[in-house]
């Protein structure tokens, strides 16, 4: 059976890892038998999570996993997508993976001292407390040389935000009264979008990017729908806000 190798869950939301939520979205979505392995990403391949194992192949990246369950099992989502399709949905899941992902980065691993604590314990908790501190320390280092060597670290966090709520603009004019990003049927673009939505507007990372998401009803639906159908066991995400 095929393993997915991901972060624990927290939250109340599928996975605090934008591209860990997008492959196990991707697997429910294809209805592909698979099974969850907590892991961290100093175990993966590239370094990074997610990766998969299947049949004794170790594949990382998410986009290489799609790509490879799309050949290995058939492409039961996007198949049936015209040219045109295709290649919107492309350019949306760059927006979401390439850009607004890091600004979302930003705002966990250098905006404020309360969303760095609060990612911070989301990470690490399960680690003893030396290895904890030390690990987090490491890691913030890491991640943050590689927000400014992708460039938006070298900008003012107002203009990353500025940035990112253009993204969030697009999305939400796209989406409209859409069910699913590309019309009535979850395609591949669904499980990236949801993963790096879900992961702005529906997690405890304070910032003006996540106000800005959550004022776009459309989006906020859409992810709890997405959550609804696909994480059904996981509490539906408006009543969790509602609680919080
Ligand atoms: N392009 C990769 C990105 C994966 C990625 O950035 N994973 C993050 C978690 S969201 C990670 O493991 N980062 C650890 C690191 O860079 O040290 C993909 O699509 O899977």
């Amino acid at each position: 059976m095929i393993e997915l190798h991901q972060f624990a869950r927290t939250w109340g939301i599928p996975n605090l890892s934008q591209f860990c939520v997008k492959v196990e979205t991707y697997l429910r979505m294809a209805k592909l038998p698979h099974q969850i392995v907590e892991s961290l990403p100093l175990k993966a391949p590239r370094g990074k999570l997610p990766f998969i194992m299947d049949g004794g192949k170790k594949i990382a990246d998410s986009r290489v996993i799609v790509n490879y369950l799309k050949s290995t099992y058939g492409d039961t989502l996007d198949a049936d997508l015209t040219a045109e399709q295709k290649a919107i949905a492309k350019s949306f899941q760059r927006l979401l993976e390439e850009h607004l992902y890091w600004i979302g980065m930003m705002s966990r691993w250098h905006y404020t001292e309360a969303n760095w604590q609060t990612n911070k314990q989301a990470i690490f908790a399960g680690l003893p407390p030396v290895a904890r501190d030390l690990a987090a320390w490491v890691y913030r280092r890491r991640i943050n040389g590689q927000i400014l060597g992708q460039g938006t670290g070298r900008m003012t966090t107002q203009e990353a935000f500025a940035l990112g709520m253009e993204d969030v603009d697009a999305l939400a004019d796209f989406l409209a009264d859409k069910p699913y990003f590309l019309g009535c049927k979850p395609t591949s673009l669904d499980a990236s979008a949801y993963g790096i939505l879900v992961n702005t507007l529906g997690c405890p990372i304070e910032s003006p990017l996540k106000d800005h998401a959550l004022s776009k009803q459309n989006l906020v639906d859409y992810c709890d729908r997405m959550q609804q159908e696909f994480f059904p066991e996981l509490q539906r995400f408006q009543q969790q806000r509602v609680t919080v």
